[in-house]
């Protein structure tokens, strides 16, 4: 399938959305939770029997604009799981909530030209400033801009002059209002460098149930390391004690302002000479060992509930 052999444009993301939407019908129903500031369509995929109170698993990707990786990450975790029947047992108990490039704007930017190519944040221009964007993982509301953000709209990592100044963050804010009490699993895709990171980001103090995100981390990053053919291992730890302090961050404001208590970052494979520039011929194997994890996940939140 041409969508995992190359980086495809958004407009072909949500070609592809609308097509398992027409021929799955049964399991997948597409939600348009918003619009980005150029006006393009943010949209969901539900993935599930539908049955009423089940446990929610919430992912999205492509926050930031360069981490092209992360969204043909969450297109081949959809396609398992609306294609692939022998994954269909991941969806009977468990509803999958998937946003698969929510900050498009920035991602069709950073396609734009190689000048443009590591472009990070949203495409919202700033008013007093030539400079545009707000970083949308600095821009959740829960210890706002209080350590590892910037004040200053030229920054890669300005938090905005306000929590959820940006549509693409406002949209999940609005979906998580609506939604909370079935939402039981976060994970937010993003590359690079091997971590699954666990709040808090705005702090080095651990939650309380630090040693519960931690054990589950450690289930969904054993079968990625075991299917790996790129030897990848993961470093699993809270965000400040293992990267770095970065408030504001979709995970912290899930865990801390909404109660979900799995919340999770995912920073896939890059580096090395690839950084944010995994060869094509990279896609299949990361987002294949990815996946394993995502088996592991779903499997988790089913045998809860
Ligand atoms: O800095 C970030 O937003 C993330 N790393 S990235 O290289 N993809 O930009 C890490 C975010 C971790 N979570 C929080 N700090 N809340
Ligand atoms: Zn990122």
């Amino acid at each position: 399938r041409a969508v995992f052999d190359e980086y495809i444009s958004h407009a072909e993301v949500l070609a592809y959305l609308e097509r398992l939407e027409r021929e799955h019908p049964e399991i997948v129903r597409l939600e348009s939770i918003g619009r980005s500031t150029e006006g393009r369509d943010l949209l969901l995929i539900h993935i599930g029997s539908g049955r009423p109170n089940a446990p929610t698993i919430f992912i999205d990707a492509g926050i930031h604009a360069r981490e092209w990786i992360a969204t043909p990450s969450a297109l081949y975790i959809i396609s398992q799981l609306v294609e692939n029947p022998a994954h269909a047992r991941l969806h009977q108990n468990v509803n999958w909530a998937i946003i698969p490039a929510i900050n498009p704007d920035g991602y069709e930017f950073s396609r734009s030209s190689v000048l443009n190519r590591l472009w990070r944040k949203t495409r919202r221009p700033n008013q007093g400033s030539t400079c545009i964007g707000t970083d949308p993982n600095r821009n959740f509301g829960y210890q706002w801009n209080t350590g590892g953000a910037s004040t200053n709209p030229c920054s890669d990592i300005y938090a905005g002059p306000e929590p959820f100044s940006e549509p693409e963050t406002d949209a999940i804010r609005r979906y998580f209002i609506n939604h909370y009490t079935e939402i039981k699993l976060y994970v937010t895709i993003h590359s690079y460098g091997n971590y699954i990171l666990y709040p808090w980001g705005f702090t080095s103090e651990l939650p309380r149930d630090a040693l519960h995100l931690q054990t589950v981390a450690e289930a969904a990053a054993r079968p990625i390391e075991a299917a790996s053919t790129l030897g990848s291992r993961y470093t699993i730890g809270s965000s400040t004690n293992v990267l770095y302090e970065a408030s504001g961050g979709s995970d912290d404001w899930t865990k801390g302002a909404i109660g979900v208590d799995l919340s999770y970052c995912f920073e896939l494979p890059g580096g090395g000479s690839f950084g944010f520039n995994p060869p094509v011929a990279m896609i299949r194997p990361i987002v294949e060992e990815t996946f394993e994890g995502f088996i592991a996940l779903g499997e988790y939140i089913a045998s809860l509930y």
